[in-house]
């Protein structure tokens, strides 16, 4: 007996039940493969988000999630990172460069939850916008965030594999209705009963080989292409604006931050999302009294505006951290001026240097190794935190991260911001660190440096002045 004689008398003589059975196992393969995963195109971190921003008088964590097929609810939930607590959001989506609709898709209510969530129907691929407008007793905040839901093209195989899972149902079916009520015994249905199951023979196989080519490649590219620059992505130019236009110390500024295209002079309104934000500033006076690290609230394509208010009268630089799609991660920067006398409750006074100090009820010490600095070597820096009860072991993540470290030379242009050595902490992470951050950094040059350490503990950002004075190489 070949085996062409046994697999079709197999075919012929299997039960009813069991014709039916593999019919509805190839509907379900149909319907899995008719609907291609949708994924994620921005921050290349996968389907879910967190974007912070501070919006008007708010700062809010929004995490995204990018629904895993089209159509699919795509999940937004607001979580406020801090004091003042909005009262109210309303929730808009659009698609990219459309006007947002006049109702809100979602009205939502804090009331005392630590945050609220909210899923909006998106039925098809490509780029959306999503406006959050939070509202409270101290007032208004928007925030718009671009959302790209990526779609991947369908494999080459899918079509000639739907005819022969086609072919497969078609004949299975066909044979079950021939062979029915013990027919298939009768000459010519016997004779017809063997054609279907050549039939369904051929079109399992070609099924199975195809099956095997469709999902093989996709699985070596789960992550989807970003759109790239040949050479890179052009700079980011900022132009900086405040108003009012000549604000005073003591009264809030609205900063508007334009960022256009290095070479079309265009918005650029491509940026990518890193460590929980799509920009973070950082805000300085020329003395270095007054830092503020904020992550401001994009409003309109390649344009983001955010609240401060400077203690002190002075010319600010306000340094931009940002990164391109297919670009790396580069810092702008923007020079405003400030009138007005020097707020003398609320303007620190100068940062010490290494060692102990008291920040609210928390005692820190700032130390280096080797000491003392001098440029050119690695060195580590590191503060240790501690309360009254002893270090200090429940620090949050804050951006992903266990700490940062932003500091400036004061006569030269160099800018840095450096991350502690700890494990990077995903969006709801119960990760906890401390009671020492340690930063690792080489200082290019001798001089006099200013330094702001940051972390969070109990939801609070507790930022750590310090002035660092690196000596020139042995
Ligand atoms: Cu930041």
């Amino acid at each position: 007996m070949n085996l062409w004689y046994y697999i079709s008398t197999m075919l012929c003589f299997c039960s009813q039940a069991r014709r039916w059975l593999a019919v509805g196992a190839l509907i379900a393969l149909l319907a899995l493969i008719a609907v291609p995963p949708a994924s994620a195109h921005v921050g290349d971190a996968g389907p879910v988000q967190t974007i912070v921003m501070d919006a008007g008088p708010y700062e809010l964590a929004v995490t995204i999630t990018i629904p895993p097929a089209l159509p699919g609810p795509l999940l937004v939930d607001i979580a406020p990172d801090g004091a003042p607590l909005p009262e109210t959001f309303e929730v808009r989506l659009t698609r990219y460069g459309s006007p947002f609709p006049e109702k809100p898709a979602a009205l939502l209510s804090l009331n005392g939850a630590f945050s609220v969530t909210t899923r909006l129907d998106i039925n098809a691929p490509g780029d959306w916008e999503v406006e959050i407008v939070a509202r409270g007793a101290p007032g208004e905040g928007v925030m718009r965030i671009p959302v790209t839901v990526f779609q991947p093209p369908l494999p080459p195989t899918t079509i000639p594999l739907a005819i022969a899972l086609g072919v497969l149902i078609v004949s299975l079916l066909a044979g079950a209705a021939v062979g029915a009520g013990g027919r298939h015994a009768r000459p010519g249905f016997a004779g017809a009963l063997r054609v279907l199951n050549y039939a369904a023979f051929a079109s399992a196989v070609a099924s199975a080989v195809l099956a095997w080519l469709q999902f093989m490649p996709l699985q070596a590219e789960t992550t989807p292409a970003v759109p790239t620059y040949s050479g890179g992505a052009p700079h980011i130019n900022l132009l900086l604006a405040t108003e009012p236009q000549t604000p005073d110390a003591g009264a809030p500024l609205v900063m508007t931050l334009d960022l256009r295209d290095g070479a079309t002079g265009l918005p650029a309104d491509d940026l990518s999302p890193h460590h929980d934000a799509l920009l973070h500033l950082a805000v300085v006076d020329d003395s270095g009294g007054f830092f503020a690290h904020l992550h401001p609230a994009r409003v309109a394509p390649g344009l983001y505006a955010v609240t401060l208010v400077p203690d002190r009268p002075g010319m600010y630089t306000a340094y931009a951290e940002l990164m391109r799609h297919g670009g790396s991660l580069q810092v702008v920067t923007g020079r405003f001026a400030v009138g007005g006398q020097v707020q003398i409750d609320t303007a620190p006074p100068p940062a010490p240097g290494l060692g102990v100090r008291s920040i609210g009820d928390l005692t820190v010490e700032v130390r280096a190794q080797p000491a003392p600095l001098r440029s050119g070597q690695l060195t580590t820096l590191s503060v240790m935190v501690s309360d009254v009860n002893g270090p200090v072991r429940d620090l949050e993540p804050w951006l992903g991260m266990g700490g940062h470290l932003m500091m400036r030379h004061v006569n030269e242009a160099l800018f840095s911001h450096i991350h502690a050595a700890a494990p990077i902490a995903a969006p709801g992470s119960m990760l906890r660190y401390g009671p020492e951050l340690r930063f690792v950094h080489n200082f290019p040059r001798p001089g006099v440096y200013q330094a702001w350490f940051q972390f969070r503990r109990a939801g609070q950002v507790i930022t750590v002045p310090a002035t660092l004075e690196v000596q020139s190489a042995k």
